[in-house]
């Protein structure tokens, strides 16, 4: 098989990058080991930035998103059993937008098939080849092994993926940090307790209060890293919410859990995210705590500035754009791990935490909804900061 770019993963990374190639005339393949109903049940990111709304709508994949997706102008900071509304779009001029990540899926893989892209489920990369002359990707698919030869290959395989352990290691710069705490997600067949997003600072550690529609409620807790989700019963989820959320206008509805998973925290990232013709992009190159909800945003992010790199070099030869792909990525990259490090820190529980650290996560937070200095530093984070020029 042969492609201009070969592209290892079907999540938000690969098939952005496979739409945004393809209205440039850029052939692609994309391989992705799962089943086409598992990409578009699992259930994972839910807030879109501005600028991932935008970019979905300038591809022409934003129609659903417009109709069934909730706009948000606002979100709570709650702490000392009280909530503090930020007002995003008086102190910005834009919104965030809640639509779950597999509704983005189901979006994105219709229209690039609908409009003959190719993607390959249950076609598991196993091997890269050549990275310095002739890229190939070794995969098998029903059992039968085979190479997909291309120009470039783009590793959008996410953080277990394949495509960041074939760089060597004397290449690559590795930056992580792992968090003592962890989140205990579920999917609850309820009204939301908000019309916007709460995130609870409590003294028996955060909690979190969003949505997928007016009648499926997301709600995530924080837990420990090594907790088992056997030991959380629905009773004791719903306990825990109740009293971490406190006592509100609104009553916090419990329903029936259609999901439920513990999610680990950690920040990372690595440095460069190209080696010779392997560009990575997404998870493959960097992971936030999702308390900034920058995941799926930083994603895009990537892909947007590849998928032009990519043009420059097949419309006019040009390798500049590709030549400083991981230095423009990365910085928007580092100014997410910074928010998402921020709001993770100063929102969650840390067990070795003193009574001096615990006053000064209050202050800080008493800060930042009361000063429109810090308050608008927030916002403009969490709406997504603007593009760099191209
Ligand atoms: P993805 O991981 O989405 O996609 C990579 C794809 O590559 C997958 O489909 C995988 O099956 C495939 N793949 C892997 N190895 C392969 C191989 N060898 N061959 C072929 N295919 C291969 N972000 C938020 O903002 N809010 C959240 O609430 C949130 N919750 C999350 C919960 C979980 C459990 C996880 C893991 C992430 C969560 N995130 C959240 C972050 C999430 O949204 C990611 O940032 C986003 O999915 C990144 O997209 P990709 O880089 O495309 O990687
Ligand atoms: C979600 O809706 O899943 C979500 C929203 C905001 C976050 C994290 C998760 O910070």
């Amino acid at each position: 098989m042969r492609t201009q770019v070969g592209i290892v993963g079907a999540g938000p990374a690969g098939l952005l990058l496979a739409h945004l190639l393809r209205l440039d005339g850029i052939e692609s393949v994309i391989l992705e080991n799962r089943s086409r109903q598992y990409v578009i049940e699992r259930v994972r990111a839910g807030l879109l930035e501005q600028g991932t709304v935008d970019l979905m709508t300038e591809l022409g994949l934003a129609d659903r998103l417009h109709r069934e997706g909730l706009v948000h102008h606002g979100l709570a900071l709650r702490f000392g059993g009280k909530s503090h509304r930020i007002p995003l779009t008086d102190l910005t001029g834009k919104v965030v937008t809640i639509y779950g990540q597999n509704e983005v899926m189901k979006d994105l893989i219709d229209a690039h098939l609908d409009a003959g892209g190719e993607i390959l489920f249950e076609a598991e990369a196993e091997a890269l080849t050549n990275l310095e002359t002739t890229p190939g990707i070794r995969f098998r698919r029903n059992g039968e092994e085979t190479v997909l030869a291309c120009d470039f290959v783009a590793g959008c395989d996410g953080f277990h993926g394949m495509c960041r352990p074939a760089i060597p290691d004397s290449a690559l710069t590795v930056y992580d940090r792992e968090y003592p705490f962890a989140w205990i997600g579920i999917l609850s067949e309820s009204p939301p307790v908000s019309d916007e997003l709460i995130y609870v600072h409590h003294e028996r550690g955060f909690a979190l209060f969003t949505m997928r529609s007016p009648m499926l409620s997301r709600l995530y807790l924080q837990c420990t890293p090594d907790d088992d989700i056997a030991d959380w019963p629905d009773a004791r989820i719903w306990e825990e919410l109740h009293l971490r959320l406190g006592h509100v206008d609104s009553e916090l509805i419990e329903g029936n859990v259609t999901q439920k998973a513990i999610t680990p925290m950690r920040s990372f990232v690595v440095a460069p995210m190209r080696y010779a013709r392997l560009f990575i992009a997404g998870d493959a190159a960097h992971i936030v705590p999702p308390t900034g909800a920058k995941g799926l945003n930083l994603a895009a992010a990537d892909v947007r500035v590849l998928a032009r790199a990519f043009g420059e070099h097949y419309r006019h030869g040009r390798s500049d754009l590709l030549d400083r792909y991981s230095e423009i990525c990365l910085r928007r990259v580092w100014k997410s791990q910074r928010f998402s490090w921020w709001m993770t820190s100063m929102l969650h529980r840390f067990d070795d935490q003193s009574r001096f650290d615990r006053q000064v996560q209050l202050a800080e937070l008493d800060y930042v909804t009361g000063s429109r200095a810090a308050m608008t530093a927030l916002a403009e984070n969490y709406v997504g900061l603007p593009f760099e020029e191209l």
